[in-house]
């Protein structure tokens, strides 16, 4: 897929205050805006425009908008995120996914979704169930994906609580390449609707790496993880490595910081 958008939303002064089980100590928030700066202008040096929302002082978490809707090429579903905290971070998304995306769908109570744990492939999504996104939220979002002509299947992570979102241990890259952390690897290989034809296996001390992002002809890579570049580089990807030690304190990477399409 050729993204040619991106909405983003620098962190808040509040930023330290969001949720966290890092255990790395509070971010320091002007360096977490450098960070984004940078992270910008890598979306905007792949093509894309940039919508750029206003920091929310009332939601910590607010610069992780990708956990707020699921984008697709075909609609959008904006989501119900599963910690009480950020519930109210889609109401103040909902007017920007609704400028691209005429009525997009909604998940609704009891159902939970985070978007961090959809991954989509060539037109199959893979939903985690985890503790942010419940069944009947993944029920929910299939039955919107498949109005929209997708088809979906569910990931349980829940036994990985190390893995906070299914993309805190997956990436998609395209032409049936994956990268994967070693706790969901056999659950991915075990799905029969993606095509599995590469595996790059991330190495315990580079987990947090497993949450890499393509956009377009490169692939973000979080900057201080070589083996992960390397693995990248030696399968010719155009790597781009961005420095976000600020926002992996509070548990989030490379994909949350943006919905792309
Ligand atoms: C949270 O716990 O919700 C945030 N501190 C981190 C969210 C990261 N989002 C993502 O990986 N999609």
């Amino acid at each position: 897929m050729n993204f040619t958008r991106a909405i983003v939303r620098p962190p808040a002064r509040s930023f330290a205050a969001g949720l966290s089980s890092a255990g790395e100590g509070p971010p320091d928030v002007d360096r977490a805006l450098e960070q984004h700066a940078a992270y910008v202008r890598a979306l905007r040096d792949c093509g894309l425009q940039i919508t750029q929302l206003q920091p929310d002082e009332a939601y910590p978490d607010g610069t992780f908008v990708e956990d707020t809707a699921i984008v697709t090429g075909r609609g959008a579903v904006l989501t119900r995120p599963g910690a009480p905290s950020r519930a109210g971070e889609v109401r103040g998304m909902a007017q920007y996914v609704r400028k691209f995306f005429a009525e997009p769908n909604v998940i609704e109570a009891p159902g939970s979704v985070d978007g961090g744990d959809i991954c989509e492939a060539d037109g199959h999504f893979l939903i985690g169930v985890s503790a942010r996104t419940n069944l009947q939220g993944a029920q929910q979002l299939s039955e919107h994906l498949a109005r929209m002509g997708y088809t979906a299947s569910v990931i349980d992570i829940t036994a990985n609580p190390a893995l906070l979102h299914l993309k805190s241990g997956i990436a998609y890259l395209g032409d049936g390449v994956w990268v994967a952390d070693q706790a969901v690897e056999q659950d991915l290989r075990s799905q029969r609707a993606i095509e599995v034809r590469d595996l790059i296996l991330v190495p315990a001390a580079e987990a947090y790496a497993a949450n890499c992002v393509r956009v377009n002809q490169v692939v973000f890579v979080a900057a201080g993880y070589p083996q992960i570049r390397a693995a990248l580089q030696s399968r010719g990807c155009r790597v781009v490595s961005l420095d976000v030690s600020e926002f992996k304190k509070m548990d989030g990477g490379l994909s949350c910081l943006s919905l792309r399409f």
